[in-house]
């Protein structure tokens, strides 16, 4: 019996997979949405998600939170939503964000998608996502700006979105949790830069957490080698059978009582992958002779790209599993590929601002 249930959950696991690599944000967010409101003045429906679903909706392999499917989904209304008749899913980090403005809300559809910019957007260029939704550039993102830019970067079958006066008053007097965290019932308060890089940082910790647990089960604070490769290899078009190969590599290496990858080591290589292109271009600029970089370069690039100290032991299991030639070098092709998708799997690539100068974009 036990075997059956961990066979269809399987089948799940790789269904919702699929549907984040391969759907556009709308679909996606359709399929993770399980709420439908609806506003009994006007009578319009809209769907909306919790928190949880949300970080389900990004996350490859997640087993916390299933997605419902298309069409599928409760319906509520103020009111309950007020009497606190919605039950959602709490998350276990201590000081969870997603937590905080799930009390104060479900997620709209433009949320979904501002998240999603929010989270898979490098640090970096922060301060640029923040000058684009702080469109009178006074150093303060007012709620009708913030409803104004997000809903032009959502993007809606059809086309991308289009706004109206009535999508403005639809969406400030909107229930959503988020709207409702950044800048109160009221929409009178505004989100500063300081508050904007927090809301990234604080939700990009809490996510990289939640997926952590899903392999330390146990929370001991450190995941197998072997774990850590399946978090790398996630949805690639790599062959089961490489796969397998390379786990059996870094397993024979690092037996089950081996080192470990810890969070904060985990944490920063996270932020390397969700770099977009950084990673790439870097090595790129520093292997112009093609003879590529060794591991103390390779440590420092991942270091600049993720703004935090890269382990030692990591990089010395990704050079495990990726110097196939054992040569002590990496090339941009022995990683591009992962990379890609890595960001693919999650719906890293359809979410993040997008900027471009001349041939470069990142
Ligand atoms: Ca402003
Ligand atoms: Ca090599």
């Amino acid at each position: 019996m036990e075997l059956l249930a961990e066979s269809a959950e399987n089948t799940l696991v790789a269904a919702e997979n699929r549907v984040r690599q391969f759907s556009t944000p709308d679909k996606i967010f359709n399929y993770f949405a399980s709420y439908q409101f609806v506003n009994k003045k006007n009578g319009r429906k809209s769907m909306m998600m919790t928190p949880l679903e949300f970080y389900s909706s990004v996350t490859p392999d997640c087993r916390r939170v299933h997605g419902v499917g298309p069409g599928v989904h409760v319906e509520v209304d103020q009111q309950e939503l007020d009497d606190g008749k919605v039950v959602m899913e709490r998350s276990p980090i201590s000081g969870s964000v997603l937590n905080e403005i799930g009390k104060l809300g479900l997620l709209s559809y433009q949320d979904f998608c501002f998240l999603l910019a929010l989270i898979s957007t490098p640090k970096r260029y922060i301060e640029t996502t923040f000058n684009m939704f702080d469109v009178t550039g006074d150093g303060h993102i007012e709620a009708k700006e913030f409803a104004y830019v997000s809903t032009k970067m959502a993007h809606k079958s059809g086309g991308f979105g289009s706004y109206t006066d009535t999508d403005q008053e639809e969406i400030l007097a909107s229930s959503s949790g988020l709207l409702n965290y950044l800048f109160g019932k009221n929409r009178d308060q505004s989100l500063t830069k300081e508050k904007f890089k927090k809301l990234q940082t604080d939700l990009l910790d809490e996510i990289v957490q939640l997926e952590f647990r899903e392999y330390d089960t146990e929370n001991t604070g450190r995941i197998s080698e072997a774990d850590f490769v399946n978090f790398l290899l996630k949805n690639g078009k790599l062959m089961p059978k490489k796969r397998a190969q390379l786990i059996k590599k870094v397993q024979s290496r690092w037996p089950a009582k081996g080192r470990g990858v810890s969070l904060p080591s985990f944490k920063s290589f996270f932020m390397v992958l969700a770099g977009g292109q950084e990673l790439e271009r870097a090595l790129f600029f520093l292997d112009v002779e093609g003879t590529g970089v060794d591991k103390e370069e390779f440590r420092k690039i991942s270091s600049w790209v993720s703004q935090t100290e890269c382990s030692d032991h990591v990089v010395e299991l990704i050079y495990e599993m990726l110097d196939d030639d054992e040569d002590g070098r990496l090339y941009r092709d022995d990683i591009a590929q992962i990379l890609l998708d890595w960001r693919h799997s999650r719906g890293f690539a359809k979410g993040g601002i997008q900027v471009s100068l001349g041939q470069l974009s990142i």
